[in-house]
């Protein structure tokens, strides 16, 4: 518990600390004669954050091209993150706990043939092939804002069709009050699952969990695709959730279960750290994490990351108006 903990703590604490700062402390390890790459867990996090956009091996770009329809819930008015820093700067731990591991592991990762299952408290359970995911659908195009609980942000030109679509056709009961998700087991392609060393000490697989008044609300959205292409498997393709007024873990990758269910589902980072990452996980700047100010974000933008400009956070990242009713009444210190 203290390890996987740890894992997340050096992780998030590196990204929030301030340039300067940060350079000082590589430079103190330099004068010690420590290499980062001699520190076990913070020597993989650090390197991560420098090499991600370095000598990068080109990989072949597997992605097809993807058109999709414009949409009102989209915000036009946003400066996109550089399409590179998108398929270079990831979270999967799957692949490896540095920014720059889903990249450079998740190439030959296997995404067709393959089948997203929904069931549980349905009437209409069925399963999704690979074709599917870009036929049954309309695909659309949503720019939008992802807030990292690290505290960094991106603008992403996502594509893909909005989950309650999807929970439509299966057509839940009326006990069905949650969504479960889960992202495909298989420790053979996904190095981080068969190390709990790389995979950063979570017990995989990845699940995540929605209210279904979430789920259901029409900025909630499964994505196959981004920047005029399907998804890279680094970005979670085939398909992930994409939930932009919460915190980006919420927006689990590599989706193959979603189930109806009438309890609150278990999700991984609650399981993890629950006094630190709850399982609504909605942006707020006014509720900190216990180790970080959540108030301002590093925007990643065009140049170098650590250049990148500090802005402060927006309330439920900036969808506050479209989302505030869904928690009307509800203490948002508590349900965090
Ligand atoms: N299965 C799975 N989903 C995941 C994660 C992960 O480690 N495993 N990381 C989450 C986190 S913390 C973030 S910020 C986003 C990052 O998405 P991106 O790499 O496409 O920007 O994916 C989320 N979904
Ligand atoms: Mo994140």
């Amino acid at each position: 518990m203290i390890i996987k903990k740890k894992a997340k703590w050096q992780l998030a604490e590196s990204d929030a600390t301030p340039e300067s700062v940060y350079h000082q402390r590589r430079d103190i390890l330099k004068k010690l004669g420590i290499t980062l790459a001699a520190l076990p867990l913070a020597g993989q996090v650090n390197a991560g954050l420098f090499d991600s956009f370095g000598k990068n091996a080109e990989t072949p770009d597997r992605r097809r091209t993807l058109a999709g329809k414009s949409s009102s819930y989209s915000n036009p008015q946003l400066s996109l993150t550089p399409e590179d820093k998108i398929l270079k700067y990831n979270n999967f731990y799957e692949f490896g706990t540095d920014k720059s591991d889903p990249a450079a592991r998740a190439q030959n990762f296997k995404t067709n043939p393959w089948n997203i299952e929904i069931k549980g408290l349905v009437r209409n359970p069925f399963t999704l092939g690979y074709e599917d995911l870009f036929k049954r659908f309309t695909i659309e195009e949503r720019i939008y804002r992802l807030r990292c609980v690290e505290a960094w942000s991106m603008n992403i030109p996502w594509l893909g069709f909005p989950l309650a679509a999807l929970i439509k056709a299966a057509s839940p009961t009326s006990s069905a009050k949650y969504v479960a998700f889960e992202t495909l087991y298989d420790p053979d392609q996904m190095p981080g699952q068969a190390s709990r060393r790389l995979g950063g000490g979570i017990d995989y697989p990845y699940v995540e969990g929605l209210r279904l008044d979430e789920a259901m609300h029409p900025l909630t959205l499964l994505s196959v695709g981004l920047y005029g292409k399907t998804l890279a498997p680094q970005n979670g393709a085939p398909i992930r959730l994409v939930v932009p007024w919460k915190y980006g873990f919420k927006s689990i990758k590599s989706i193959v279960k979603i189930t109806l269910t009438d309890k609150m589902p278990p999700t991984t980072w609650n399981i993890l750290a629950p006094q630190e990452y709850g399982f609504y996980a909605n942006v707020n700047p006014k509720v900190d994490h216990p180790r970080w100010s959540q108030a301002s974000e590093r925007f990643i933008g065009e140049g170098n990351l650590f250049s990148s400009r500090r802005q402060p956070t927006k309330m439920f990242n900036g969808y506050e108006a479209q989302v505030a009713g869904l928690y009307r009444g509800m203490d948002l210190t508590r349900n965090y």
